[in-house]
């Protein structure tokens, strides 16, 4: 039995610490921890618990402990964009605000006022999103300036939680490209937009790639948790991680990482921030060894976890799933419109959407979920036909990876939607792409294709073909 590797995976509706092992040539993962993960609304403000986060990353820690399954190293990656400023004592200035709130609104147009949308474009590569971090710091400098002047630090959320655990200030790399201030060709923070804007260039440290060593854990860590333990940088986007465990190392894939979120795209070796790609609003994210995660930003599940709140049943994923698929109505929503950003109620919108657009309004819990399925899946088959024409390839199968891998009725309607094979799974994909990391920098891998040929006979995938 070789070493056992962490990673504490935490997206934005849990949280998870999943260890794993080579095991006759192939990883094994085992899930020791689990916790749920949100926003709060705090006095009006949508906001991270990073404390109680930070409490269950122990948990877990300690989990490992009691399972005597001490890992050699370990990694935390989380969802992008969010952040904390640091003042000179380390703590954090105002609330951990969350990408959902809406202080972001107009900030664009503040942004503007220093730099035009397709200058941003062309020099950060980041397909415009309201909740960037580039406009949350605008919200904060218009509110609250000063945060901004008394920050000595901005860490994004798994940076923090890695300076909680080793007392070392790392921004990595991957995280970083998600806030939109970072040069894709230099793979730097781009100072010189930073100045333009009047944000706090001190504040800032040097990109660290994944595969750094950012520390071991502090003393105090190790009292509470019962042992010490090297952290390395993952990919500490979650869509990074998740993206370097799709199961294939076939240059013409399509993944889409299907969470809170869907992420789909392809992976390419350069950015392309050309205006044709801005307008289709295309993303080129930092990843590992360079390659860039080209892809789009899809409502995703986000839609069915809100509407499973407020259904009166409490229904399971899987069984409101297999009420979708039973259900005839035809009535499609525009998942990407913003009214599903952060609605009161999911219910209400989709309703609303509806009956706006002169179509069937969802009534039961299984209509409700069939429109936001077929309405992804829609939005997948479109997503599917810019890809084509702004790189013009033809794509054959759609690796989905992730929690949303398990939706078998919204892969067969991926299938139908895009008339593509579909080859769904592993739904841990973010944690096994985190460990793909630190195990490369520990040598059981040679090279990502060597790891991903390994993920691929690893753990199961089905695949669903267009009846
Ligand atoms: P995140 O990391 O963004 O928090 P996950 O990758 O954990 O999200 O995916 C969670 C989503 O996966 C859930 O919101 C749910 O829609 C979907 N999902 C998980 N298991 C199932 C299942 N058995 N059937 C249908 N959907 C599922
Ligand atoms: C998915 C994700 C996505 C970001 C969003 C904020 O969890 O990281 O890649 O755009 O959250």
């Amino acid at each position: 039995m070789g070493n056992y590797y962490l990673a504490v995976d935490i997206g934005a509706s849990s949280g998870r610490h999943m260890l794993a092992s080579m095991e006759d040539g192939k990883m094994k993962l085992e899930e020791v921890y689990r916790f749920p993960n949100g926003m709060d609304n705090k006095n009006g403000t949508l906001c991270w618990d990073v404390d109680r986060l930070f409490t269950e990353i122990k948990n877990g820690l300690k989990k490992c402990k009691e399972l005597g399954k001490i890992p050699a190293t370990m990694g935390i990656d989380t969802w992008g964009v969010d952040y904390v400023l640091l003042d000179e004592k380390d703590q954090i200035l105002g609330d951990t605000v969350g990408y959902r709130d809406s202080r972001t609104n107009g900030m664009d147009e503040k942004v503007y006022e220093k730099i035009s949308l397709s200058a941003l474009y062309e020099r950060t590569g980041i397909q415009k999103q309201m909740f960037n971090t580039i406009y949350q710091l605008m919200a904060v400098k218009e509110t609250h300036p000063e945060y901004l002047e008394q920050a000595k630090a901005i860490l994004m959320i798994p940076d923090y939680f890695h300076f909680l655990l080793t007392g070392v200030k790392k921004n990595e790399y991957t995280n970083a490209t998600t806030g939109q201030l970072v040069n894709p060709t230099t793979n730097d923070w781009d100072y010189e937009l930073i100045d333009m804007l009047g944000y706090n260039k001190e504040m800032f440290q040097p990109v660290s790639m994944p595969g750094t060593v950012v520390g071991e854990f502090t003393q105090d860590i190790q009292n509470e948790v019962g042992f010490n333990c090297k952290v390395v940088l993952p990919a500490t986007h979650d869509t990074g991680s998740a993206v370097l465990a799709v199961p294939t190392n076939d240059d013409n894939a399509i993944y889409i990482s299907s969470g809170t979120w869907s992420l789909m795209g392809i992976e390419r070796k350069e950015a392309d921030c050309s205006l044709r790609s801005m307008q289709a609003n295309f993303t080129n994210e930092g990843g590992y060894d360079h390659r860039f995660r080209y892809l789009k930003n899809i409502m995703g599940l986000w839609m069915i976890q809100s509407v499973k709140k407020e259904f009166t049943e409490d229904l399971s994923f899987a069984e409101i799933c297999e009420r979708a698929s039973k259900e005839t109505i035809t009535s499609l929503v525009d998942c990407n419109d913003d009214c599903f950003l952060a609605p009161k109620s999911m219910i209400e919108a989709v309703k609303k959407f509806c009956r706006d657009s002169k179509q069937q309004v969802p009534e039961t819990v299984g209509e409700i979920a069939a429109v936001i399925y077929n309405s992804l899946a829609k939005c997948y088959g479109d997503t599917i036909e810019e890809i084509e024409a702004l790189t013009g390839k033809k794509y054959t199968t759609i690796y989905v990876v992730g929690g949303g891998a398990n939706a078998g009725y919204l892969n067969e309607l991926t299938a139908k939607y895009t008339g593509k094979k579909v080859s769904a799974g592993p739904s841990e994909a973010t944690a096994i792409g985190n460990i793909v990391v630190q195990m490369l920098h520990d040598g059981v891998f040679k090279d990502l294709p060597e790891a991903r040929t390994c993920v691929g006979k690893s753990f199961d995938v089905k695949i669903y073909e267009n009846k």
